[in-house]
């Protein structure tokens, strides 16, 4: 059975553009493969974050990712943080990573890569994200389109390893779903819905009520002129709305616009399919909300079964590139 692996920062309220970018992929996928999941607590250390609310936004973040579908039962679902292998293998990556390859990365510059007092760790988490990936042999990764860039480089740094050091780690595939790859922001339909760029009114929360997604598509921003077009360049605010419509409902965004001869009609099917797409998110979320002793215990099992895994990399990682193994091996 081949590897999968994906993970998510507990940086804010889980959104749309995460669940149709990358959760229900990762829903599909458990049944498929032996899968990893991951809240990436470590990342969401890169950018100003507020330590009263981390630890609470990590659960939650968990706490949704089952409410979504991850089925602990066939899945491994865990903390970053707990599995103390992926800092120890960022720091071989990063002595296989060029500052170069960093500095081109694009969601460095979009986070605020030129400003001089960012933290070092914007710079270096997709090294990090590469250690997350490859301490589990991952051959397929399940992300959102805004990920490419880094799931290359972690590609890149596979190959590099392997060719200095001898066959290491696997290299993996990115998968990225068909339809709302990228979800835009309803009120800026140029960038991708996000947790912290995002506006409230610009950002569906996979828990919002039926009231405020349907008040959000309402106030969706849509482009000059009329038709209902399928035209990501020219028409961003529509374009988006008719992914949105096709993800909820099936079929294909260029071929249900000509069903439409106004936007508010548009707004009306999207804001209903949404509505009901993220019903049984809420309902779910409700009795997994009640039972956060549940959700510890599910991480701390998780933990475990990803750091036997982990560690056996890690082991094979520091022997390839040279360092002397302690007596019991690197991964104890
Ligand atoms: N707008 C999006 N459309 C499609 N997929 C998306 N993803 C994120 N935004 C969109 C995918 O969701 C997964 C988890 O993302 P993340 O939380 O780890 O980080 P991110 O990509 O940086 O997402 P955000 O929401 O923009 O977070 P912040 O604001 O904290 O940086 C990934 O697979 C991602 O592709």
């Amino acid at each position: 059975m081949s590897r999968v692996l994906s993970g998510v920062q507990p940086s804010g309220d889980v959104h749309l553009g995460n669940y149709l970018g990358a959760f229900r992929t990762w829903v599909s996928d458990q049944h498929r493969h032996e899968a990893f999941f991951c809240v990436v607590d470590l990342h969401a250390l890169a950018q100003e974050h507020d330590p009263a609310l981390l630890a609470s936004r990590t659960l939650e973040t968990a706490t949704n990712l089952m409410a979504v579908g991850l089925d602990p039962s066939v899945c491994t679902l865990f903390v970053q943080s707990h599995v103390p292998e992926h800092p120890r293998l960022t720091w071989l990556l990063e002595c296989t990573a060029t500052f170069g390859e960093l500095r081109r990365m694009t969601q460095f510059k979009e986070k605020g890569g030129e400003n001089e007092s960012v933290r070092a760790g914007l710079f270096t988490y997709p090294v990090l994200q590469a250690a997350d990936i490859l301490l589990y042999d991952a051959q397929r990764v399940p992300v959102g389109e805004d990920q490419r860039q880094h799931l290359e480089l972690t590609r890149t740094l596979a190959i590099r390893f392997n060719h200095h050091y001898g066959e290491t780690f696997v290299v993996p595939e990115l998968a990225v779903p068909e339809v709302a790859a990228r979800v835009m922001d309803l009120q800026e339909p140029a960038r991708k819905m996000s947790k912290s760029l995002s506006s409230p009114l610009g950002t569906i929360g996979v828990l919002d009520p039926p009231e405020d997604i349907d008040h959000k598509v309402r106030r969706a921003v849509t482009d000059a002129g009329t038709a209902v077009v399928y035209e990501p360049l020219t028409k961003p605010g529509v374009s988006n709305l008719l992914e949105l419509l096709a993800a909820a409902n099936g079929g294909d965004p260029k071929e249900l616009a000509p069903g439409y001869t106004s936007y508010s009609q548009l707004k009306r099917d999207v804001s209903e399919a949404l509505v009901e797409l993220l019903r049984p998110v809420r309902e779910r979320h409700l009795e997994l909300a009640a039972d956060p002793g549940h959700v510890e215990a599910v991480l701390a099992n998780g933990a475990a079964k990803a750091s036997a895994v982990a560690g056996a990399t890690l082991d094979r990682a520091m022997r390839a590139i040279g360092l002397l193994a302690p007596r019991g091996g690197f991964s104890v």
